[in-house]
């Protein structure tokens, strides 16, 4: 079958002025119903004794250790930071503590898989100009009550680097997000300015090869939206959310994709997968 672009023309103006778009009602209810009940059962089969580490973004260079690498071709549980008592035990159920589960529940978990690589995000990236796009990272964001933590401003070019920068956010909402619960803010148009510094891996783990510049929260908007809009994140938006300190939750599954034709992956970036990606299509 032919590959169709399916994003009008409208919504690639708004994307390449803004730097991000919303396609509400991306995902019908029984697609949310799925995948959210997948990751019930994934939580209730993860033995939480067997593994604590946490994710966090204001963190990142401590938090980074094997089980965070190995997670690249895994599905792999991370806890909230405030998850843990002074003693180190999870003062909420397991359900209520993991901040997020990644990185390749799209390519190894079959519910998961089927959405990832459907024809409806297959054609969004056609009309993005994909042309061998893969799916190089899975997460399903938690968002926790009480204790969410934040994601810090940050473009996600830094983390999925190629030589020249394709990465692409697709963000799902599997919940309302709104500005209570933690829903996503971004600076409009920052795509425009370029990618300001990479996450690089070597020899001695990870690091930022640049500090990060300070933003001006005035200038981010709130990006609120109904469960089942997915939202495009250009590689260069500069984008964060704030921690949920809610009692609602606010579930979201995020993909990144990257091209693999016209560019280079950057070999120093922290994703080293074993097995290439397969490409979703190829132009
Ligand atoms: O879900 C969030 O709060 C942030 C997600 C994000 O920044 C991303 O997926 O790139």
């Amino acid at each position: 079958m032919g590959i169709v672009g399916n994003l009008n023309p409208d919504q690639l103006q708004f994307f390449n002025s803004q730097g991000y778009l919303v396609l509400e009602s991306f995902a019908s209810s029984e697609d949310i119903d799925l995948l959210r009940k997948r990751m019930d059962q994934l939580l209730d089969e993860f033995d939480c004794s067997k593994s604590s580490s946490i994710f966090s973004t204001t963190n990142q260079q401590q938090s980074t250790d094997e089980y965070f690498f190995e997670s690249a071709e895994k599905i792999s549980f991370f806890f909230e930071e405030k998850a843990f008592d002074e003693g180190g035990n999870l003062k909420q159920p397991k359900q209520l503590s993991v901040n997020k589960v990644g990185h390749d529940l799209h390519g190894i978990d079959p519910v998961f898989k089927k959405f990832s690589s459907s024809e409806k995000v297959s054609g969004f990236l056609c009309s993005l100009g994909y042309r061998r796009p893969v799916i190089i990272q899975s997460m399903y964001i938690f968002k926790q009550p009480g204790i969410g933590g934040v994601v810090v401003p940050h473009q996600d070019n830094s983390f999925l680097y190629t030589d020249p920068p394709t990465c692409t956010g697709l963000w799902l909402a599997l919940e309302d997000a709104t500005i209570i619960n933690g829903c996503l803010w971004a600076i409009p148009g920052s795509h425009k300015d370029g990618l300001v510094r990479r996450f690089i891996r070597d020899e001695n783990g990870v690091h930022f090869d640049k500090p990060s510049p300070t933003y001006d929260q005035k200038d981010f908007v709130s990006i609120e939206v109904k469960a089942g809009s997915l939202v495009i994140i250009h590689g260069d938006l500069i984008h964060q959310s704030f921690e949920n300190s809610s009692s609602n939750s606010r579930h979201a599954y995020s993909l990144h994709v990257v091209d693999t034709d016209g560019c280079k992956w950057a070999e120093d970036n922290w994703i080293r997968r074993k097995v290439a990606p397969e490409p979703i299509y190829v132009r």
